[in-house]
């Protein structure tokens, strides 16, 4: 016969208690769950979503992920022409952007890593200002609009923290907005990361996690970097919601995170969505990735394309044609062209910018240096 057993609080943590009188009862279970609604051949399982019924909404999603492969494209050959600075593509990994910014509402908040372009896009950021920034020029991320979105975080998950207090100032103002946060499954490796995951738990901020799984912190493999079987599971130990999608289906993608948004604009809390997706290109301009990883991994990710099936789906539906997509290619080329041409008629900064807006005033080993850039990098003064 089982052993009687018995609960009793903790002093002063009513809201934990242990088991008396048992040896090795489980006292806690948890389960990831994993969403997918759209397979790579195109098909659907299971149950349509209802905002997929409407095939506008779908062929919104894939014009926002195509023009965005339209950009990443001309951007990596400004780059390579001498007319851009070092550049990270995003390419294989629009669909976790476009679902990001088709669900957002304009008065929430975007901390984004910096492939989240197709993202930015849809918030109302230019293509000529995420060029400008790779380019050098601060002021790209100044956006118009949407001003209170977040510039571009190189720094691996600081950005993580900063949503924290964006959550933390909305639920003191009671607003009824929501802060994501996107980063990198390295990211998520960083103390930054877990600090701001229970920090948002214990203050049940209105936050997404949104975690742009990969594959790959520059040459360090996913499983190189975390025992845990997902990343979604690091949110258990935050106490918060945390699941797994395939980020390569952005049907998938918009029906949880629209869920998590709503969650969390309800005052529900936050929620941790780990993205499994596929960085296809080389981390940044600055790198070669064929110097870590096989030809046939990446083709393997290739069949995975997240507009490849979008658009095997929309083409079955009667809903998208050759014709359609030619005029969407040729409608991508003359809007990034635009945009290029504006970036390349906007004058560089001076060298001196760079120690602007820094400090209220320069510390005298800083004003030598300004000195110094102004004048062409001569140190002899
Ligand atoms: C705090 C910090 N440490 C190190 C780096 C150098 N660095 C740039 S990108 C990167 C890998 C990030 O990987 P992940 O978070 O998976 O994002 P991904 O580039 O794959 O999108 C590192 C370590 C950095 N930018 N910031
Ligand atoms: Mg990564």
């Amino acid at each position: 016969m089982a052993k009687q057993t018995a609960r009793t609080s903790i002093p002063n943590c009513p809201s934990v208690s242990v088991l008396q009188g048992a040896t090795q009862a489980p006292v806690a279970r948890f389960e990831i769950h994993y969403h997918q609604v759209l397979d790579p051949k195109g098909q659907i399982l299971g149950p349509i979503p209802e905002f997929a019924k409407n095939s506008e909404t779908l062929i919104g999603f894939y014009r926002n992920m195509f023009k965005t492969r339209a950009f990443d494209t001309k951007a990596i050959a400004l780059q390579r022409r001498g007319q851009l600075g070092t550049y990270a593509s995003c390419l294989g990994q629009e669909a976790v952007g476009t679902a990001i910014g088709s669900c957002m509402r304009k008065e929430d908040v975007l901390l984004p890593a910096y492939r989240e372009y197709a993202a930015q896009f849809l918030r109302g950021v230019r293509m000529q200002d995420i060029l400008l920034y790779w380019g050098g020029n601060e002021t790209g991320m100044n956006f118009e609009i949407p001003r209170r979105d977040f510039p571009i975080c190189i720094p691996i998950a600081s950005q993580a923290p900063h949503a924290v207090g964006v959550g933390y100032a909305i639920r003191l103002r009671r607003e009824q907005r929501v802060a994501v946060c996107v980063l990198g499954d390295g990211g998520t490796s960083k103390g930054d990361f877990y600090e701001a995951i229970n920090a948002a738990g214990v203050w049940d901020l209105p936050i997404v996690f949104v975690v742009a799984n990969n594959q790959w912190a520059i040459s360090m493999p996913r499983n190189a970097q975390s025992r845990a079987e997902t990343l979604a599971q690091k949110a258990i130990a935050a106490g918060i919601a945390g699941e797994q999608v395939d980020g390569n289906d952005v049907i998938a993608l918009y029906e949880r995170i629209e869920k998590a948004l709503i969650k969390a604009r309800n005052g529900h809390g936050p929620t941790l969505i780990e993205a499994l997706t596929y960085r296809l290109s080389d981390h940044t301009t600055a790198d070669d990735a064929s110097r870590y990883r096989s030809e046939s991994e990446v083709a393997q990710w290739w069949r995975a394309d997240p507009l490849v099936r979008l658009r095997r789906y929309l083409s079955n539906q009667g809903n998208w044609s050759e014709k359609a997509e030619k005029e969407l290619e040729f409608e991508s080329q003359q809007e990034v062209e635009r945009a290029v041409r504006e970036y390349l008629d906007i004058p560089a900064q001076p060298a001196g910018s760079m120690f602007d807006h820094l400090y209220a005033s320069l510390p005298e080993s800083l004003e030598w240096q300004r000195r110094s850039a102004i004048q062409g990098g001569r140190q002899d003064d």
